[in-house]
């Protein structure tokens, strides 16, 4: 027997620095990476190069940015278990998209839900190129680092298939190159909805900011929100489909407290709406306060050794990603580089 260390999985996951982060991306990805972070090989980039698909404005791109990975960090990713990394600063991502997109079809971009939204809200407008080859650039980033799993919410999990199409096709094309990826979806908080619309994903670009919760809100803010979110007129909590306004509370609770929304509707089954809105308020509130605390510190006193942290990720990701750029140069046929 040897005692060679177990090799652990592969998890790499990421968030657009575009706008600010909200209580569905903290519920439906980050606080999955940070539950399973011991378990696996983390990678967790700030997708930035994402961001601009759609047009930003530059300082705001930087200041996001910080205050994704600050996020990140704050809410319990460990520098020492994870790399925490910007997109752009390891050029292997744009380099294997081109050769992906180079293997992909306008028939199977053209399917993905994102992107028929997206567009569909341009109507009449200019769209972009990048924001219909956007899945092909999200393939790479994973492919790059042989990813086995990919934390994602509900939304994404379209792209992750797309990725697991674009692999095999390569690796039947040429020859195994790519591990092939799953998603990893939570159990609680796969899809936290629109606080104004239940029926509609929370997202951190809609344009009524009553609609979701940010990570960074203060507590007024968030027992605003929540004692103004849609609900019914049935008056009784439950778990039910009919109520898509206290599902989604409930689906946050659990999240939250790692326990099953079926039980916490017992729990409050006797509790008018306005006690039950309380007690969800404070729920979020005493989650999200260390975290908040955590990131302010992280972008002032602390700036040094967040920008430190990312240094050290990007090289750690750039020396994974040159190993796969490598192989696929090789096998279709471009020369790799010396050294
Ligand atoms: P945008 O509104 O700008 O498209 P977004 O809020 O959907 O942004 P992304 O950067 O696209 O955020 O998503 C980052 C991660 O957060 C992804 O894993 C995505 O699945 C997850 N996520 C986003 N919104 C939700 C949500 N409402 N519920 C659960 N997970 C979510
Ligand atoms: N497209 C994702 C963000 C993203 C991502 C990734 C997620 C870009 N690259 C790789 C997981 C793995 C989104 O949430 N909009």
């Amino acid at each position: 027997m040897t005692d060679q260390p177990i090799k652990k999985s592969i998890v790499f996951s990421g968030i657009q620095p575009t706008g600010n982060l909200t209580l569905g991306n903290y519920l439906g990805a980050i606080k999955n990476w940070v539950q399973h972070q011991e378990a696996f090989e983390n990678l967790f980039c700030v997708v930035d190069l994402h961001a601009i698909t759609l047009r930003q404005n530059p300082a705001e791109l930087r200041k996001r940015s910080l205050e994704v990975a600050a996020i990140y960090l704050a809410s319990g990713i460990n520098p020492k278990e994870s790399a925490i990394f910007l997109q752009s600063h390891v050029p292997e991502h744009t380099q294997l998209s081109w050769i992906l997109t180079c293997n992909s079809y306008m028939g199977e971009l053209s399917r993905m839900t994102q992107y028929k939204t997206k567009s569909q809200n341009k109507e009449g407008e200019a769209i972009e190129a990048g924001l219909f080859t956007y899945p092909i650039l999200m393939a790479a980033d994973i492919l790059l680092y042989q990813t086995e799993f990919v934390p994602v919410g509900q939304d994404q999990v379209q792209h992750v298939e797309l990725t697991r199409d674009l692999a095999l096709r390569f690796n039947n094309a040429y020859s195994p190159t790519f591990t092939i990826p799953k998603a990893l979806l939570p159990k609680a908080g796969a899809k936290i909805m629109d606080l104004s619309d239940p029926m509609k994903k929370m997202s951190k670009s809609s344009d009524n900011p009553n609609s979701f919760i940010r990570i960074m809100d203060p507590p007024e803010d968030i027992k605003r929100k929540i004692s103004r979110s849609v609900t019914d007129s049935l008056g009784v909590v439950a778990y039910s489909p009919e109520q898509p306004g206290i599902m989604n509370l409930l689906d946050i609770m659990a999240a939250i407290s790692n326990r099953a929304p079926e039980e916490l509707a017992k729990e409050y089954q006797h509790c008018g709406y306005k006690a039950f809105k309380e007690a969800c308020a404070q729920t979020i509130i005493d989650e999200l306060a260390p975290v908040q605390q955590r990131v302010n510190t992280l972008l002032t006193k602390e700036r040094g050794e967040l920008e430190e942290i990312l240094a050290k990720g990007a090289q750690k990701a750039h020396f994974m990603a040159q190993k796969t750029l490598r192989k696929v140069y090789k096998k279709v046929g471009l020369i790799p580089p010396l050294g």
